[in-house]
């Protein structure tokens, strides 16, 4: 099997802890890109169409790509319903708490580029701000049920990891964890698992 990923990037992240949480990691060809929206990447783009990472390939060469297809395929492939609740009211939950952290990702995202890409004189502040409430919003949502997550960790929790392992990264002074006590004590006991501590973003 073969990813496409970028060491910053959550998304990929996403699918780098997946593979260790499910002992799959060695099977995995890492190759490493460079994605930036106003320069696409003819290499990536031969892979996934939407030209992002993470994209994959599997062993029977089929072409697979978002993070949340590719998790679920991980999943299946180690057997099924271990990241992915395989029913009921677990499932539901699992992807909807995936949504909340890829949603916050998105939002931290397109914040990022508007402020490293886009030139200083063309930037919008309330599209910003826009963008800065969602991650906000979502932070609040995750600090809420933070405190009843006990030893689970699903698709869910990983991309809820990633999305603040992120936040960290790009928006280190940006100070979410002060007004969000529960979800801050959360993601210092996750963050010493070997799919996140080996997984850490860097440039
Ligand atoms: N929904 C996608 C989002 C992937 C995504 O936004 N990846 C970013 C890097 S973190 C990217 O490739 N950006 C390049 C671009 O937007 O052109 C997923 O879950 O995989």
């Amino acid at each position: 099997m073969k990813l496409w990923h970028s060491p910053a990037s959550p998304f990929a992240r996403k699918v780098r802890a997946a593979a260790i949480e499910l002992g799959l990691a060695a099977r995995i060809e890492v190759i490493e890109v460079t994605v930036v929206p106003i320069k696409p990447n003819e290499q990536v783009a031969h892979e996934n169409p939407l030209i992002k990472v993470p994209a994959f390939r599997t062993d029977d060469g089929e072409e697979l790509y978002d993070s949340r297809v590719i998790c679920e395929y991980l999943d299946a492939l180690a057997g099924g319903g271990r990241l992915f609740p395989a029913s009921g009211a677990a499932r539901w939950r699992a992807l909807r708490r995936q949504a909340l952290g890829d949603g916050i990702m998105d939002a931290g995202i397109l914040r990022r580029y508007e402020l490293a890409l886009r030139p200083e004189a063309l930037r919008w502040t309330d599209w910003l701000a826009g963008q800065q409430a969602k991650v906000d919003h979502g932070l609040d949502a995750a600090d809420r049920e933070a405190g009843g997550w006990s030893d689970a960790f699903d698709i869910g929790h990983i991309a809820l990891a990633c999305a603040l392992g992120w936040l960290d990264f790009r928006f280190p002074d940006a100070g979410w964890r002060a007004p969000r006590p529960q979800l801050a004590a959360w993601f210092a006991r996750v963050s010493t698992r070997p799919s996140l501590a080996q997984t850490v973003p860097h440039a």
